[in-house]
């Protein structure tokens, strides 16, 4: 990926206190410097009006900001890039349409996921996970854990596999040493930020271990 702003990606959500937007301006005051914007029920205009909200926020911070699932969307007002899943555009499609200027990523749940995107298509990075329960997504695949990015990652690296692993689903603070251990090149989350005290200082804390 590029640059070193890619090791921690925040992915919007609301809560009863906060809004889509409030999330990603609580992410960007904390310091993270890369946006997803997932809103899986919104209206197009409403996701196209967050959208170019939070585009904006983020390009005053010099933050990435990417769109999930909408490829349409992401080109149309110039975001950075997409998050597609298994259910999504294919990401050799979404290549075509985008080139190679935008970030895609590609969600993964395995080492055969990783081998199955890699016969048509080359993500910028892989969102694996996972890592535990969550609530934040509907219809989860099988946790992994910490074996199972120890495990992907070596086979990975058996078969001279190196794109960005992400990790994803569930992860707190305190995972986060164990993860980059395991050979993770990034980190995301969501709800571990906005279920904290203090969102702002929860997401400085993690900058300042990420990035240290
Ligand atoms: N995929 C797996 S979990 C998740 C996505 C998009 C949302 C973020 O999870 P969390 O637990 O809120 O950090
Ligand atoms: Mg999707």
């Amino acid at each position: 990926m590029r640059g070193n702003n890619h090791k921690l990606q925040f992915i919007t959500h609301y809560t009863d206190s906060y809004s889509y937007v409030d999330s990603a301006r609580i992410a960007l005051e904390g310091g993270c410097r890369w946006i997803q914007l997932r809103m899986k029920d919104a209206e197009e205009r409403e996701l196209r009006n967050t959208a170019i909200a939070i585009q904006r926020m983020c390009r005053e911070a010099g933050a990435t900001f990417i769109i999930d699932d909408n490829v349409a969307l992401a080109k149309s007002i110039g975001a950075d890039g997409v998050h597609l899943g298994k259910g999504d555009m294919p990401i050799v499609e979404a290549r075509k349409i985008l080139g190679e200027g935008f970030i895609i990523g590609g969600t993964v749940n395995s080492f055969d996921d990783i081998l199955y995107h890699l016969q048509t298509s080359i993500p910028d990075y892989f969102g694996c996970g996972p890592f535990r329960e969550t609530s934040t997504k509907r219809n989860l695949s099988p946790t992994l854990g910490l074996y199972g990015y120890k495990n992907i990652i070596r086979q990975m690296r058996s078969h001279g596999i190196d794109n960005p692993i992400v990790a994803i689903g569930g992860i707190r603070r305190e995972d986060i040493p164990a993860l980059m251990e395991c050979g993770v090149s990034g980190i995301a989350l969501s709800s571990s930020i906005l279920t904290a005290d203090d969102p702002v200082a929860e997401m400085r804390e993690i900058v300042n271990l990420i990035f240290q």
